[in-house]
């Protein structure tokens, strides 16, 4: 007779601050290790699904600080509360949107993803739980409040005490009633980009003459882009940077954009610059695109993908619709519009493209935020964008900035930019938000920097698939220049408010397509912080990064 591990109950206090932002739940690592935090969060999960008995369940993220302890602290659990199998990767490690395949491919309940994406790691850093649900994708807004209401009534929670768990190679393993997998979560992610990209032509380009240089800042995505990129494509060994994962991503800010991921930038600007330059985001769900001489904005990036979607083996069938953040610039809409598809916008956060993917409303969809996928995953996806790209790089054999220019040749050019101020004090950035959102009817048809203010409202979103309702997802105002300024204060922060201010002026006179960025928005900047009043409320008079 095989052992079975008892559980027991332990007591605890329940803590009231376990309340998801926009993707999970993130705090820092001493807050999670604080007695029974992560326990308490984990149990109010269990107790809100009620999953089926003998559920399988997906365990693993990033690999970041404090991961392999977590993953302990879960199974224990989770066995208390009638999982039978976890499924995991190598030392822990499954990328997001990795991780999202594997939850609808092996039939699992849901999936625990250990991450706190972009945010930095390290005993100092930042961690991170999001809960997904059958479908792969992130759990909606009802669900992860549910879970919030839960947490703070948690006083007990059910366990039990498993040997520590081999996770360093591939296998399956039984302890008592639990069986764990540790599979190879690359080889299946690789197989399934085989299916959507033109890999012959891919091995093609690469193999005369042209180069990739793919950054895994030290996250998750190394393993990845080894046998995506190497050994399926035959791209050599150094084409991949920072590839080795590490719990601290080796100091790095796991942040593909233009501020923390500069060294890329110089890359693309200097004489030595790749065909196509690439990076990932701590979990491998953002990815950064550059070509020689430039970086592609990842509101383009999404409006050229689907421009040339056909062109591309998983997407010749046609797409149903696409859908964006609403931030995020509208150059994705003049190209839907131009092939009479729709296009949704929907709140900042990849959650709220779940319920359209799952329906099949939509194909392609992203944010601003260096984040773009397809219906292929429920999970924005860093490497398969990449593989986008060099698979259109092959098809037109262009280089990036020619593809980019043709774009905006044709469908005209959203010049855009987000500015983040970090401010210490968080009340301060919610009367900020507050006070604009209260003053917006009164700026409509006022004059501001040789505009006048057309539209100014409080996005509210009704999900068109179960028609739940979102409130308060963020102030835009639009002037008669064709310009548009957005607000909202950022989700995934674990300390102050981080207030993001998105700039967005469209162009279509074709001598003004490559104006430089930061001069052509510099009126619309100075315009939205004298709206906001930005140095009243919180004394800064410039961002603290644009990006
Ligand atoms: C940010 C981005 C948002 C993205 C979210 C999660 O949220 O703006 O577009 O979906 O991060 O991305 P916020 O609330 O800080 O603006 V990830 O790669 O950190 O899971
Ligand atoms: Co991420």
């Amino acid at each position: 007779m095989r052992k079975l591990y008892e559980t027991r109950e332990i007591s605890c206090q329940p803590y009231l601050d376990q309340r998801p932002g926009t993707a999970g739940l993130r705090k820092k690592v001493t807050s999670f290790k604080q007695p029974h935090y992560l326990q308490t969060y984990i149990e109010a999960i269990f107790r809100t699904l009620r999953m089926p008995a003998d559920s399988s369940l997906i365990v693993g993220g990033d690999g970041r600080y404090f991961s392999l302890e977590a993953i302990q602290i879960i199974a224990e659990i989770a066995i208390a509360h009638g999982v039978r199998q976890i499924i995991t990767g190598i030392d822990g490690r499954l990328a997001t949107p990795a991780a999202s395949y594997l939850i609808r491919n092996r039939g699992a309940a849901g999936g625990l993803l250990l991450t706190a994406s972009h945010n930095p790691g390290g005993p100092d850093g930042d961690f991170g739980v999001k809960f997904n649900t059958a479908s792969g994708g992130q759990a909606p807004e009802s669900l992860t409040e549910a879970i919030y209401a839960n947490s703070r009534t948690i006083n007990r929670y059910s366990t039990c005490d498993l040997p520590d768990l081999p996770l360093s190679a591939t296998g399956t393993y039984q302890f008592g009633q639990l069986s764990l997998e540790v599979t190879d979560s690359a080889a299946d992610y690789a197989d399934q980009m085989e299916g959507l990209f033109n890999f012959e032509k891919m091995r093609d380009y690469l193999g005369s003459g042209h180069r990739l240089a793919f950054d895994a800042l030290h996250a998750v995505t190394g393993p990845y882009a080894r046998e995506v990129f190497c050994r399926r494509l035959g791209a050599p060994d150094d084409c991949i940077l920072h590839s080795e994962p590490l719990p601290d991503f080796g100091g790095f800010h796991p942040d593909p954009n233009p501020v923390d991921a500069a060294h890329l930038v110089d890359l693309a600007n200097s004489p030595q610059a790749p065909d196509l330059i690439a990076a990932s985001d701590g979990d491998g769900d953002r990815n950064m695109i550059l070509g020689p001489g430039l970086m592609v904005s990842p509101c383009d990036s999404v409006a050229i993908m689907l421009a040339h979607a056909s062109r591309v083996p998983g997407y010749t069938r046609g797409i149903a619709g696409v859908a964006r953040s609403m931030p995020t610039s509208r150059a994705l809409d003049q190209v839907a519009a131009s092939m009479d598809i729709p296009c949704f916008e929907t709140p900042t956060g990849w959650r709220f493209f779940c319920n359209l993917l799952e329906a099949g409303l939509i194909d392609l969809c992203g944010e601003e935020s260096f984040g773009t996928s397809s219906s292929h995953t429920r999970e924005k996806d860093g490497l398969w964008a990449v593989l986008f790209w060099l698979n259109l790089l092959a098809e037109l054999r262009q280089p990036v900035g020619d593809i980019v220019a043709d774009h905006w040749g044709r469908f005209g050019r959203h010049y855009y930019q987000r500015q983040d101020f970090f401010i210490e004090n968080l009340d301060a950035a919610q009367t900020l938000i507050n006070e604009l959102g209260a003053g917006l009817a009164g700026l409509i048809g006022q004059s501001v920097g040789g505009a006048t203010i057309t539209q100014a409202s409080d996005f509210c979103y009704e999900d068109p698939v179960d028609h739940s309702h979102s409130s308060h997802q963020g102030l835009s105002v639009e002037c008669s220049d064709d310009s548009r300024i957005v607000y909202r204060l950022s989700g995934t922060g674990t300390e102050g408010a981080t207030l993001r201010i998105y700039l967005e002026k469209y162009i279509n006179d074709a001598g003004k397509l490559a104006m430089p960025l930061g001069q052509t928005l510099a009126p619309l900047a100075d315009r939205a912080a004298a709206l906001a009043r930005i140095e009243h409320y919180t004394g800064l008079s410039r961002p603290t990064a644009a990006i």
